[in-house]
């Protein structure tokens, strides 16, 4: 596969950019390969400058559910930008995806629009010690919710000790502030607010995980950290960032009926464009400024070109018929056809698939935490990463990342990919 022109727009990136990129896994360092750059994007294809041709299963990390360039989107977004891009004042475009969301996720009874994922989860924590008076936050070991400081902590020594930063320029005193549990680990979740449960403003968990790799929750993980949290007054906030309108169109708190007090959707609702919400009960929620005292504010929040384009996407999601189950059958083909494969060419692989989510780990047992996911073979998962991309199959470089199904491939899409796929490469 030719990559000259992108070997060469990469080498002139890192002049300017920290390893050449604008978010560090793009840069395909977890893979020790340079990344094609990309040139543009049509359904579920995306081509890079050398002119190669890739079936896309990134979907820029989880927004393009509708495809890359959906027809109605794009049409909307030209009206939009005549109109001008960005105001700084009220629109009703804002209080239309608002309707739109609390339509799919009625747990959201009052929101704020932000502009990404990070923005949403520091802004619900922000809440949710507002809210309750209390410092703590609990968090899941793999879980990744954003890169504000009290999200980059690993465990500390004990359970119920408080984290550690995990990366520089995270004070100790922040990472104090927020104790990391084990993901699926019940016991530990009980034992933490047995010690500590009154100083616990909130539990924060993606409830579908994705940032391990694809790791689902044990039957009896939510239903305890939302009985746990209830019992001692923390807030329950779930981080749909990315499983929001995959795993269900309203997310796992529909598949899983559990109910959170604050909900984080990004990615999709803004259809591409930079967009990301908070919101949840309106007792909680009613705090925020101007309405209460907790401050959180944004210059473009609320944009008319990302409302424009999440307006429309979620219209799509909404009225076309069986939507999520389609494309879960679609992901299941997809996930059946390389389960087969693997097995015929005697390699063993857990592919789990969540919705129009799925991931890849090569391990010989069902991967239910971090750990498990570190545990699994890196180096075949590299080689085969790097066989499906010589093969026109667009891959996220991680096995901590997870794929993604949408409406725009088609099942010669599938087949190919199937096809492409060597478990022993
Ligand atoms: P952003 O700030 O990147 O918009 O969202 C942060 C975030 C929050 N919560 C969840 C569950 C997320 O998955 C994310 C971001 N996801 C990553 C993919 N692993 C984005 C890709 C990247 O970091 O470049």
């Amino acid at each position: 596969m030719n990559l000259k022109k992108s070997l060469d727009a990469f080498n002139r990136a890192k002049k300017f950019m920290p390893g050449g990129v604008n978010s560090p896994v793009r840069s395909y360092s977890s893979v020790d390969c340079n990344p094609p750059f990309i040139s543009h994007a049509q359904g579920s294809h995306i081509y890079d400058i050398d002119g190669n041709d890739y079936i896309d299963y990134v979907g820029s990390w989880g927004p393009m559910i509708l495809g890359h360039a959906h027809p109605k989107v794009v049409d909307a977004l030209k009206k939009a930008v005549e109109r001008g891009t960005s105001y700084g004042a009220p629109t009703e475009l804002e209080t239309q995806l608002a309707e739109l969301v609390q339509k799919i996720y009625p747990s959201m009874e009052v929101m704020r629009m932000v502009n990404s994922g990070t923005e949403a989860t520091m802004s619900a924590i922000r809440v949710a010690r507002g809210f309750t008076g209390r410092d703590k936050i609990v968090k899941f070991i793999g879980c990744y919710h954003g890169h504000s400081d009290g999200l980059l902590v690993n465990a500390g020594s004990g359970a119920a000790t408080f984290g550690v930063p995990s990366s520089p320029g995270v004070t100790n005193n922040t990472a104090q502030d927020t104790i990391a549990i084990p993901y699926n680990d019940v016991d530990t979740v009980k034992k933490v607010f047995d010690e500590c449960g009154e100083k616990i403003a909130a539990v924060i968990v993606e409830p579908v995980a994705g940032n391990m790799g694809l790791v689902l929750p044990k039957e009896n993980f939510l239903p305890t950290l939302r009985s746990v949290t209830e019992k001692f007054g923390a807030l329950l906030i779930f981080d749909e960032v990315m499983c929001g309108f995959r795993v269900a169109l309203g997310g796992a708190q529909e598949k899983y009926k559990i109910r959170p007090d604050l909900t984080c959707l990004g990615k999709i609702i803004g259809g591409g464009l930079p967009c990301a919400v908070y919101g949840g009960r309106a007792d909680i929620m009613r705090n925020v400024s101007p309405d209460g005292k907790i401050y959180q504010a944004g210059t473009l929040s609320g944009n008319p070109l990302a409302m424009t384009a999440g307006i429309e996407t979620l219209k799509i999601l909404i009225d076309t018929p069986n939507f999520t189950d389609d494309l879960t059958k679609k992901t299941s083909a997809l996930v059946n056809g390389l389960k087969n494969k693997a097995k015929v060419a005697g390699v063993e692989v857990q592919i789990p698939q969540a919705g129009s989510m799925f991931g890849i780990f090569f391990s010989n047992c069902k991967v239910t935490n971090y750990d498990e996911a570190c545990a699994a073979d890196q180096n075949k998962f590299k080689r085969w990463f790097k066989s499906m991309l010589e093969r026109g199959i667009y891959l996220a470089p991680s096995q901590f990342e997870t794929l993604f199904m949408s409406s725009a491939h088609t099942e010669e899409d599938i087949q190919r990919t199937i096809d492409a796929a060597d478990f022993n490469a």
